[in-house]
């Protein structure tokens, strides 16, 4: 059985009334609200991680912002959730499984990673879907040299990533808003390409529960719904995985998802996006700029999609 579409798509700055989930329903389940914003190891470590040459000159958007206005609907729908509600979550230990078409599947502990991945801080641009952006100081590694461990099988093109689903933790997931476990998938050039990163780290230190610890993805030329949070497991695969977002308007959120102005999304336009952090007059109101083309750096990825139509293959 399919699980409940949608009636609107949920993924809009205005989200359709149908889908506003109770907030009475997650007091009693939030029991750690005074936590919010901490994560709920408690546990905001400094990370040692080298400076990156990928970074943007842009003004790096306040912790407060990049804190307190997230998209992570497990924890609920509404930009505050997931501070508010992630209290409970445990983020340590943390394994992530990687199989599927590889020769050596694994199952590697996160502190691990942590403690022996090269990390490296790199200040992204990031934009999400619903046009507006933040420009972040994530801490993390190339998702490249986690995917080399396993030796993928030369008949993979695709991995799938899940995030973990644990509904006593997670009470965004008792709303069937989207399918769960939150799914993506990337083309295997993107997934090796340079600029992907798994990010551990976010200001310097561990992510927060509301950003996605312990681990998450973050591909910055790509719309922010593919950089998934809290990633589990990781499938090497020959078919185009199923994501999310996809499943739930197919005609909103492609598989590619590339930043692309000239595409608009169907009840809105891309050409340009909120720049979060930077004033205006509401909580994460921002100055507005055009939206670039692959995010700003089609220089480094445009070459992975020569020939693509991006309007068909958005
Ligand atoms: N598991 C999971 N990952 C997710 C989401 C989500 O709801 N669940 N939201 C996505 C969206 S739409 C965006 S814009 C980014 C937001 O990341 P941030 O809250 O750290 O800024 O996370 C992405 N990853
Ligand atoms: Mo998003």
């Amino acid at each position: 059985m399919p699980a409940f579409k949608p009636p609107v798509p949920a993924c809009s700055e205005i989200t359709p009334k149908q889908l506003y989930v109770n907030r009475r329903h997650f007091i009693a389940g939030a029991g750690a609200i005074g936590l919010a914003g901490l994560g709920a190891s408690g546990a905001l470590a400094a990370l040692n991680a080298k400076k990156s040459g990928y970074t943007v000159a842009d003004t790096i958007t306040p912790r407060e912002d990049a804190t307190t206005y997230n998209n992570y609907y497990e924890f609920g729908v509404n930009k505050g959730d997931p501070a508010q509600y992630s209290g409970d979550f445990k983020p340590l230990p943390w394994k992530i499984r990687i199989d599927g078409m590889v020769t050596k599947p694994i199952e590697v502990d996160v502190e691990e990673l942590i403690a022996t991945m090269p990390l490296e801080e790199r200040v992204y641009r990031f934009r999400c879907v619903e046009a507006w952006s933040m420009v972040l100081p994530w801490t993390g590694f190339m998702l490249s040299d986690l995917l080399k461990k396993v030796e993928p099988l030369g008949s993979a093109k695709y991995v799938a990533f899940r995030t973990a689903l644990r509904p006593d933790e997670m009470p965004g997931v008792s709303y069937p808003v989207l399918e769960w476990p939150y799914r993506e998938g990337l083309r295997l050039d993107e997934a090796m390409h340079p600029l992907t990163l798994m990010a551990v780290g976010i200001y310097g230190e561990k992510l927060p529960n509301q950003n996605g610890a312990p681990i998450r993805l973050v591909v910055p030329w790509k719309y922010g719904f593919k950089s998934v949070k809290s990633i589990e497991s990781i499938t090497f695969t020959d078919k185009q995985p199923e994501t999310s977002w996809n499943m739930a308007a197919s005609s909103e959120y492609g598989f590619y998802s590339n930043v692309n102005p000239e595409r608009d999304h169907p009840r809105w336009s891309q050409a340009s996006e909120r720049v979060l952090g930077t004033g205006g007059g509401f909580f994460g109101g921002g100055a507005r700029r055009d939206t670039e083309k692959f995010n700003g750096y089609g220089e480094q990825v445009a070459s992975l999609y020569a020939g693509m139509d991006l309007i068909a293959d958005y």
